[in-house]
């Protein structure tokens, strides 16, 4: 089964997504890249890059979905400082995987903040290389986000290495900062996908949520590094990315224990994150019923309850349920989403 927004008469676009609940559908030679997320592939990897994401999806008719980025313009691709990217002349897409062993744990840095400011710093200086200067959208994933190490917990690692590569490499830690998730997955490597643009992302934030760039120190001695969402602009499209979005509101987590509770303001901010890009659009109005959606449970026995909340709620919407952890041990969901619109010349 492929579902797509756009459909192929409307090539040539810059950008087209494609989600394909088989393993891996036939090449065309117009990805740019993409995720694969479920149970590891034994089979062989796409050429162009792609993040896996190896965490259990929940009520799939397939062990495995593909979501892939196509484009009719010509491509370039290389790989460099562990990089895998793709690129048109107005967008890149790149994956880059760090092993944590490769980092030598020092006193008041671990292993992970200093993967992570070194995977940032790396993702920066390509697209630097790249003339490629403007973030649109980062992927994060990373083991164990919750478990507490030389007494701070993982996420928190990750925040303060993410932020030092933003400052380090002069881009600056608010305001104009990309859209984002960050996950947990079981194992695996320090794991992050990213998309950028020659032209630069519009962000976006949520009156109901204070930005997370300054979130209080009670989160962290660093807050995250993203906005709330970025409306970006391949040529001849207007994309809304809304970043991974949880039951917060001002900066603390609402309905503790009550997964449905939860799932309801996520998609209230999620609706008010929406009403602000609709202020700044320049192409139709995005609805919550037009959105690709992605939905990570913290426990799989959550999911039957999650769908049933978010189907009063988006109806037939599009949606990839994932089984992972929350960057904060209360958080019981998060949802991201995005969606593309044409732009009137
Ligand atoms: C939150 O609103 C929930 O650290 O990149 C959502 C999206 C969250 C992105 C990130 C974290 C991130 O604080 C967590």
């Amino acid at each position: 089964m492929t579902t797509s927004s756009i459909t192929p008469s409307d090539f040539p676009v810059t950008l087209q997504f494609v989600s394909s609940l088989s393993a891996v559908p036939r090449e065309t030679g117009a990805e740019l890249g993409g995720a694969l997320l479920g149970e590891p592939s034994t089979g062989a990897l796409p050429v162009w890059p792609v993040q896996r994401i190896f965490a259990p999806l929940l009520g799939a008719t397939s062990p495995v979905v593909q979501e892939t980025w196509l484009t009719t313009l010509p491509l370039r691709s290389g790989g460099s400082d562990d990089i895998v990217w793709c690129r048109n002349d107005g967008v890149l897409y790149g994956v880059l995987e760090l092993s944590e062993a490769d980092f030598l744990p020092m006193p008041g840095c671990s292993s992970l903040q200093a993967a992570s400011a070194e995977a940032y710093r790396r993702i920066f200086r390509l697209l630097d290389a790249q003339a490629m200067p403007h973030l649109w959208r980062v992927w994060n994933y990373l083991a164990d986000i919750n478990l507490e190490t030389e007494g701070l917990e993982r996420y928190r690692q990750f925040n303060i290495g993410r932020q030092d590569a933003f400052v380090a490499c002069r881009r600056g830690a608010s305001g104009n900062v990309p859209a984002a998730c960050a996950i947990g997955l079981v194992g695996g490597t320090l794991n992050i996908a990213f998309m950028a643009g020659t032209t630069p992302a519009v962000p976006v934030e949520n009156p109901r949520q204070v930005s997370a760039y300054n979130y209080p120190a009670d989160y962290g001695p660093r807050s995250p590094t993203f906005s709330r969402a970025a409306l970006v602009y391949p040529e001849g499209q207007e994309i809304l990315f809304i970043s991974g979005t949880a039951s917060i509101v001002g900066h603390q987590t609402v309905h503790p224990g009550d997964v449905v509770g939860q799932c309801r303001e996520s998609m209230a901010n999620i609706a008010a994150v929406l009403a602000e890009a609709n202020r700044l659009r320049r192409s139709p109005a995005f609805m919550l019923s037009e959105l690709c959606y992605r939905v990570y449970v913290r426990h799989a026995g959550d999911f039957d309850k999650v769908r049933a909340a978010l189907r009063t709620l988006i109806g037939a919407a599009e949606v990839v349920y994932v089984q992972a952890d929350i960057c904060r041990h209360d958080l019981l969901l998060e949802i991201e989403a995005f969606a593309s619109h044409a732009l009137e010349n």
